[in-house]
Formats: C-alpha cells, structure tokens, sequence
C-alpha cells in the first residue's frame, strides 16, 4: 500500500513538472469564443435614448486554467465616428456621433471606448479587456451600449449586429495544484 502511495505521488509530481515546464510556451494555450448575434437590441437602430446591455455566455473554464488574454470585437452600423454625413440631419450641433461600450466588472459599469465606423456600413471596433474583467468573462460578461452618448440628436443612430468575446487561457493554476499535491502525499508517505 506504501509502495502504490508513493508511485502515485511520483506520477502527480511528475505531471505537474510536465505542466510546470510548458509553462514557458503558449503550447497549453486554449482559446475561447462566444458569438452572439440576435440579443434583444441588435439589428435595429438605436436612439439616444435606446441603450440597452447584453451578456454573453459564461466561458467553461476548468479548474486547471486561468485567462491570460481577452477581447470583445463588436460589429456595428452606421456609427458616424467620423461624421463625413453631408445630411443636416446628420451635421448637428457641430459634433460626431459618439457611441460608447461598457463592460460590468463586478457589476460596476465600466468604460470601454467609443464604437468606431463610418455612416451607413457596417464595422468593426475591437476592446481589449483587461484581467478585471477575466472574473466576469467565466461569469457571463455583460457589455452596454450607451447610444448617441452626449445624447442631444434625434437622428443620431446606430446599430449593434454582433459581438464577439474571445481569447486565450492556459493550465495555470492547475499546474501548481497538481505538483503541490504530488509533493504533499510524497512527504507525508515517506514520514510513514
Ligand atoms: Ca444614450
Ligand atoms: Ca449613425
Ligand atoms: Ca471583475
Ligand atoms: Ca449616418
């Protein structure tokens, strides 16, 4: 019984020497992705006064990885950022659209940047979100549009087509787990 303790100990401490020397590469490196593309809101235009949230889905993560990398690629309609519009609808009060997306850390609305995209096509604006936000990802993160944001313009409109969570992780913590684990049995069964 000793003897099979011990060779179990071995092999966890051996495992965890394997995870912990690929540590160094990006071979264990796994990557994550959730699309969505019909959340209420998407796919019709959206006023000042029309901001709305969507939450992706939670991202599986065992207990042997951790996040390392992160970021949301929001495809979007007519976003004006750079208000080219000749229309006087368009032109008002001498600014651009702004149209800014948040994200919830810990339920705390978060600023992410402004959308980016030109008048009447569709674009794509990419955030990268910081380890703040790895917690919420595992969760189900939630994001925020915040449509026409100084919000005096009746015409100023934009829509959110789709939104794209996706990154990386690696076996991390489960590493350390596998080998501390390995080392405490070796210890105790040879105190025995
Ligand atoms: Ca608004
Ligand atoms: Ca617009
Ligand atoms: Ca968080
Ligand atoms: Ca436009």
């Amino acid at each position: 019984m000793k003897s099979v303790a011990i060779k179990c100990g071995f092999v966890l401490v051996i495992a965890g020497i394997f995870l912990f020397s690929s540590l160094g590469n990006q071979s264990f490196a796994l990557s994550f992705n959730d699309f969505i593309n019909n959340a209420p809101g998407f796919n019709q235009d959206t006023n000042y006064n029309q901001d709305f949230s969507w939450t992706h889905n939670p991202i599986p993560i065992s207990i042997a990885s951790t996040i390392t990398y992160a970021e949301v690629k929001i495809m979007a309609y007519d976003v004006d950022s750079d208000a080219t519009d000749t229309d006087p609808k368009v032109i008002f009060s001498g600014r651009k659209e702004v149209d800014n997306i948040y994200a919830y850390d810990n339920g705390l609305k978060t600023f992410l940047g402004p959308l980016i995209g030109g008048s009447s096509v569709w674009e794509y604006t990419t955030f990268t979100l910081g380890s703040n936000f790895y917690d919420d990802i595992i969760n189900g993160l939630t994001l925020y549009l915040d449509s026409d944001a100084l919000g005096n313009n009746p015409y100023w409109v934009c829509q959110i087509g789709s939104s794209e969570l996706k990154g990386t992780m690696v076996p991390l913590p489960g590493a350390f787990i596998l080998f501390g684990t390995g080392l405490f049995r070796l210890a105790i069964y040879r105190r025995n």
